[in-house]
């Protein structure tokens, strides 16, 4: 009997679709390989309950579940699917390696300036000092993405044919959609949008939209 990966996702997103929550990169991740999967919704107060606790230590989501094994960490989530299947990790033992290595950079240079970002947003925006704390998380995310920009440079995607790791950073950067800070990178811009036309992303896309949806009835 085919064991079919359970995830687990927010019962009620407050991207209200939009498939910002984290765990919209290992549905993609799942749709790129052709591996279906169940997902059960998590609301933010059974998050907290012992029974989510056992899967998620710290209370989140989303986790991944399969015959046995629990992983509660996106790069470790989308990691085990890239290993487990053809498609998002190159053969080749080197171009592997540098693939993996930018699911890191997406999770340890990128992410944390955009997530600073929006935390400064949530709470701190009625701070005295809200508007010079602004300039300084807008500048280092604009660091972050000239860095990035100028690796891309007129590629497709930053080292070969797409990967797990190219997953990781467009939906890293798929964050910034709507704060005018992607926008001055026409190529990392490009980028998004290329990653977000692939069937995968839409398939990913549709599901996680179609499950919002259901849960606000
Ligand atoms: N390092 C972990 C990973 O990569 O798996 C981080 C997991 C994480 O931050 N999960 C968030 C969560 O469970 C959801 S994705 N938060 C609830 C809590 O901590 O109590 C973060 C997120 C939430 C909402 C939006 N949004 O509405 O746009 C976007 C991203």
């Amino acid at each position: 009997m085919p064991v079919v990966p359970v995830i687990t996702a927010f019962k009620r997103s407050p991207d209200r679709g939009r498939g910002l929550a984290r765990d919209m990169r290992v549905r993609w991740a799942l749709e790129e390989v052709g591996q279906s999967y169940a997902v059960r919704p998590v609301s933010f107060a059974a998050m907290k309950e012992p029974a989510h606790r056992t899967l998620h230590p710290f209370g989140q989501i989303p986790t991944y579940e399969e015959n046995g094994l629990v992983l509660f960490e996106t790069g470790a989530i989308v990691l085990h699917i890239a290993s487990r299947h053809e498609g998002l990790l190159p053969p080749d033992p080197d171009a592997r390696a540098r693939a993996i290595n930018w699911i890191f950079a997406a999770l340890s240079t990128v992410e944390p300036v955009v997530v600073e970002r929006e935390a400064a947003q949530y709470l701190e925006r009625d701070m005295p000092w809200y508007a010079e704390r602004r300039r300084l998380v807008d500048k280092r995310v604009l660091g972050k993405l000239t860095d990035l920009s100028r690796r891309l440079g007129k590629a497709d995607w930053l080292d070969g044919r797409f990967s797990a790791g190219d997953l990781m950073i467009a939906d890293v950067l798929r964050r910034l959609g709507g704060t005018g800070l992607l926008a001055r990178f026409a190529n990392l811009a490009g980028y998004v949008v290329r990653a977000e036309a692939r069937p995968a992303f839409q398939r990913a896309y549709a599901a996680q939209r179609a499950f919002f949806q259901a849960a606000a009835g």
